[in-house]
């Protein structure tokens, strides 16, 4: 295994729009999906909302100057889709595009290589109110969207991509309803699924009309690294039916132009896919550039052993009879099991099962309990063993031959977590939400000496 990461390769943080910018009605900004769902009381805890965040509309160039003093060579951020097409489709809007043209031309007077997600979950509000992803419109309204910022944007952002964790909106939006916009019906979910994948697909193409040649165009997933408990034949038939819910049903059309046949069975019950129109599957196969895997932590699944209805919606419809246990090992704030090898295991996956895609890690990152000490510093010492371990995977993965050309950490900022509000801080730089001041994080200056050095010290 080798030691020190290639020269050339991208160390980077990332963000998401709705959880840092605030100013959400500023500039003629119109609300997401996600300002419906943090203003309904109940589903977001402790109340929280999206309005102020970190405030990242009104000082971005402060954060720009801290990412260029953390030495970061790219920054992963969304565009807020209500920002730039306030109604979710017809004319642009000039002040919203402009905020990201400024971002944009800070993060390159720094050196730092901008890296732009097209939707990481904040539908505009008008668009839910007419079906939302479960509607085939929607997926043609992304498109359009997609061409606009590329006009927009394209002569100075090169990496791509269109949709940041198509899982999440699916079946946390539509079946777990745990998400905005807190629907609970599986068949609904299902068929947002195929619009998102279509979406993407669309939306792909209309970058590819839009943008120079050297443009690079991918998406973003969060495959499930899904053990199965036993190696019974049982167990493994519960590992297979959440890897088809949770990843296949997105790398299937994506990468091999057709939705998996045991997936089809599965759900059988639920849906007869005929939303599914001749051609989709050919337009979802887009050629991609590079794929962008999101990971946190591995699932461990068995078949369940009694028929207890599940206590609340899941977010895996066609899944039941599953039952999901936790991993062994040291858990983060989010009660998630630190467990690195699962980070290699996909990156080798996706290097066997699309040979010559580049890959790039581009979230992972752990909650914790932080707080200042007296002088105001903030020590985190096991999110840097977090991180350390899973540097050590991509090392390993880099080593066994994949093609790993950049790592994002999830997050730069501490920042709005979804349902979790501002209780989780997945920072490397921690910020006092009473005062919006930032301040790096212990694992923020070890995060600079890794990036100096390219080395795991
Ligand atoms: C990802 N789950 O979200 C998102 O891309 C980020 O915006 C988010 O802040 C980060 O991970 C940390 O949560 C997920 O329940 C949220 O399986 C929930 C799940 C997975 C990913």
């Amino acid at each position: 295994m080798p030691t020190t990461f290639p020269p050339g390769f991208v160390w980077g943080a990332a963000t998401a729009a709705y959880q840092v910018e605030g100013a959400v009605h500023e500039d003629g900004r119109t609300p997401s999906i996600w300002d419906t769902f943090s203003h309904t009381p109940g589903k977001v805890l402790n109340g929280d909302t999206g309005d102020t965040a970190t405030d990242h509309y009104h000082r971005y160039a402060e954060d720009v100057r801290l990412m260029a003093a953390l030495g970061l060579g790219a920054y992963r951020f969304s565009v807020s889709w209500p920002r730039v097409q306030p109604t979710g489709s017809g004319p642009a809007s000039p002040k919203g595009l402009d905020f990201y043209r400024r971002l944009v031309d800070e993060l390159l007077a720094h050196g730092i290589k901008p890296v732009l997600t097209l939707y990481h979950w904040d539908l505009p509000q008008e668009l839910e109110t007419a079906g939302g992803w479960p509607a085939r419109e929607t997926a043609y309204r992304f498109a359009d969207y997609a061409g606009l910022v590329a006009r927009a944007l394209g002569d100075r952002v090169e990496c791509w991509a269109t949709l940041n964790e198509p899982w999440c909106s699916a079946f946390l939006g539509y079946a777990s309803g745990v998400h905005a916009p807190g629907r609970t019906d599986d068949a609904a979910a299902l068929r947002a699924a195929h619009h998102l994948n279509l979406a993407h697909g669309l939306g792909a193409q209309a970058l590819r009309a839009a943008l120079p040649r050297r443009a690079r165009v991918a998406v973003v997933l969060n495959p499930n690294a899904v053990r199965a408990r036993t190696t019974s034949p049982a167990d493994l038939d519960a590992q297979r039916r959440i890897d088809a819910l949770s990843t296949r049903i997105f790398t299937g059309p994506m990468l091999h132009g057709a939705y998996p046949a045991d997936l089809i069975d599965d759900t059988a019950g639920i849906t007869d896919w005929s939303f599914v129109r001749d051609g989709d599957t050919s337009v979802i196969k887009h050629p991609l550039d590079w794929l962008g895997i999101n990971y946190y932590t591995p699932s461990v699944v068995s078949a369940a052993t009694d028929n207890r209805p599940s206590p609340a919606p899941s977010p895996y419809p066609g899944a039941q009879g599953v039952a999901f246990h936790q991993p062994p090992g040291p858990r983060t704030a989010m009660d998630w099991t630190v467990d690195p090898s699962g980070l290699y295991d996909l990156l080798m996956r996706f290097t066997r099962e699309a040979p010559g895609l580049p890959l790039a890690v581009s979230e992972n990152g752990a909650a914790y309990d932080d707080k200042p000490d007296g002088r105001g510093a903030v020590h985190d010492p096991d999110r840097i063993a977090y991180l350390r371990g899973h540097f050590d995977a991509v090392l390993r993965a880099l080593g066994d031959g994949a093609d790993v050309w950049g790592y994002f950490v999830w997050s730069l900022l501490d920042n709005f977590e979804w349902a979790y509000g501002y209780s989780k801080r997945f920072g490397i730089v921690y910020v006092d939400y009473a005062t919006l001041s930032r301040t790096v994080k212990g694992s923020g200056e070890w995060y600079r000496g890794v990036i100096r050095s390219g080395r795991v010290g």
